[in-house]
C-alpha cells in the first residue's frame, strides 16, 4: 500500500523535484510529559512509518537512484531501548516502508546538500486543512523554514493539494482498515446498549467503550468521544462526559474506534432508560429518514452544496412534521440563512480517513473510493433532546456501500439490544 502510495504522488510531481516529509512532533505537557505521539498522516500515508523525527525524502527524477526514495530515522541505541523502547531498526523500516534507502538522522543534511545541487524544484508539506487553526509551528514548518533559508533560489512547491487529492480516494486496503474500524466500534456499541441504565455516569459508559476497542486492538478513540446525556445532547462538541444520566433522557454518543492509524465516526443516540419516549421516538426516527435519504445521494458524480440542500429540503420537511416550522415561515424565510438551520446546524458530510475530518477536495465531484460521513442532526433544547445518526459511507463506481450497515440504527432494534 505504501510503496503504492509513493508511486500516485510522483506522478504528480513536476519533473526533477524533490519533496519533503517530516513527522509530527512529540507535544509536550509539563515538567518532563508528553502526550502520545500522534504520527504526520502524510508521512504515515507514503512510508507506514510510525514514529517520531522521521524525514522521507521523494526525488523520483534523480539521476542516482539511490536518492529516489529515501528514509531518514532517529537512531536508536540501548539506552533509548532501556528507556523507552523498541526504535525502528534499518531492516524493519524497510520491510514496513518498501524503502531501500533507510539512513539515520545525523546523515540528512550532508545527503541532502547533495541532492539540492541537482533537484530544481522543492515540495514542502504544510497543513492546508480547510477547518486547521495551527498555532504550534509543526515539524514541516520548521524545516520549510530551514530550507528556504539555505536554499533561496530553488522554486518552491505545495505537496498539500496533491496530498488531498490522493487521500480522498481510498484504495482497497485502506477501506479495509476502515471497516475494521467500523467493526471495532459496533462491538463497543454493542457492549455498551444493556450496560446503559439510570443512574449510569457517562464516564462509566465512556470506559466500557475503550475497553472494548483497547481489547480489539485499537489504539483507542479516533476522536474525543461524546458521551452527552439529558440538554447536553443538543451541545455539538460536548466533551465533559461527566454527568449521571437520568430517566427519561436520551444520551446522544459520537465515539468510535481507530484502527491501524484510520478513523471510523459514528454517532448514535440511545434513551437512558432503555425506552424513548414517544416524542423521543418521533425525532429520532426523523433523523433516520433524513439520514436514509442523504445516504442515498452520496454517489460518484453528487455535489457537495446541492447535497446539502437538499438534505436541508429534508430536515425541513421534518421540522414540519415534528411542529417545531410552519410552511408558511418557510414559505417566508430568507434562502441565505434557512430556518433549519436553527435545529440542524452543521454541515452533513465530511471525508473520512487517516483523519476522522480527513482531507480532501469539496469542490470536485464526488468520486468513487472516497469515504464520507453521514450525519444529519435535529437538536431541541428546549426539549432535551438532540439526535445525530452518523455512519460511514464508502462511493462507489455504482451507488455507495455503507460501512457501518451491522451497527445497530433503528430505534426499536436499539430498545430491544437495551433490555436483554
Ligand atoms: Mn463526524
Amino acid at each position: 500500500m505504501f510503496v503504492q502510495n509513493r508511486k500516485r504522488f510522483a506522478k504528480e510531481l513536476k519533473s526533477n523535484a524533490v519533496a519533503i516529509f517530516s513527522s509530527n512532533d512529540v507535544m509536550p505537557t509539563n515538567a518532563d510529559g508528553h502526550m502520545a505521539f500522534v504520527q504526520n498522516s502524510d508521512l504515515f500515508y507514503l512510508s507506514g512509518i510510525d514514529q517520531e523525527e522521521t524525514i522521507l525524502v521523494l526525488y523520483p527524477d534523480a539521476n542516482t537512484k539511490a536518492w529516489r526514495e529515501m528514509l531518514f530515522l532517529r537512531e536508536t541505541n540501548e539506552r533509548i531501548a532501556v528507556w523507552e523502547g523498541h526504535k525502528y531498526t534499518k531492516e524493519e523500516a524497510r520491510k514496513t516502508s518498501g524503502i531501500e534507502e533507510i539512513y539515520w538522522l545525523s546523515e540528512f543534511e550532508t545527503t541532502f546538500r547533495q541532492v539540492m545541487t541537482q533537484a530544481e524544484k522543492v515540495y514542502l508539506n504544510t497543513n492546508e486543512h480547510t477547518r486547521a487553526i495551527v498555532e504550534v509551528e509543526t515539524r514541516d514548518a520548521r524545516f520549510g523554514k530551514w530550507c528556504k533559508e539555505k536554499y533561496p533560489m530553488h522554486r518552491y512547491e505545495r505537496s498539500a493539494p496533491i496530498m488531498h487529492r490522493l487521500r480522498m480516494v481510498k484504495s482497497k486496503e485502506e477501506v479495509e482498515l476502515i471497516k475494521h474500524a467500523c467493526s471495532i466500534t459496533e462491538k463497543g456499541f454493542r457492549r455498551i446498549l444493556p450496560f446503559v441504565k439510570p443512574g449510569v455516569w457517562e464516564y462509566e459508559i465512556e470506559a466500557e467503550f475503550i475497553h472494548e476497542f483497547t481489547r480489539n486492538r485499537s489504539r483507542g478513540f479516533a476522536y474525543g468521544p461524546i458521551i452527552a446525556s439529558g440538554l447536553d445532547s443538543c451541545v455539538l462538541h460536548y466533551v465533559d462526559n461527566n454527568k449521571q444520566c437520568k430517566k427519561g433522557d436520551v444520551i446522544l454518543l459520537d465515539v468510535a474506534a481507530e484502527y491501524a492509524n484510520y478513523a471510523s465516526d459514528m454517532t448514535r443516540v440511545v434513551p437512558v432508560d432503555g425506552k424513548f419516549t414517544r416524542r423521543q421516538k418521533e425525532v429520532y426516527n426523523a433523523v433516520l429518514r433524513v439520514f436514509k435519504g442523504a445516504r442515498k445521494m452520496l454517489v460518484k458524480g453528487g455535489n457537495i452544496d446541492k447535497y446539502n440542500e437538499a438534505v436541508g429540503h429534508l430536515v425541513e420537511e421534518e421540522l414540519v412534521k415534528l411542529k417545531l416550522l410552519t410552511m408558511a415561515d418557510i414559505k417566508k424565510q430568507n434562502p441565505a440563512a434557512p430556518l433549519y438551520k436553527k435545529y440542524f446546524m452543521h454541515g452533513t458530510s465530511h471525508f473520512l480517513g487517516l483523519d476522522v475530518h480527513d482531507v480532501g477536495f469539496f469542490h470536485l465531484p464526488f468520486h468513487a473510493g472516497t469515504v464520507f460521513t453521514c450525519e444529519p442532526g435535529i437538536y431541541i433544547p428546549q426539549e432535551k433532546i438532540g439526535v445525530r445518526i452518523e455512519n460511514n459511507i464508502l462511493i462507489t463506481e455504482k451507488g455507495n456501500i455503507d460501512l457501518m450497515e451491522n451497527i445497530p440504527i433503528e430505534a426499536d432494534e436499539i430498545e430491544e439490544l437495551m433490555n436483554k
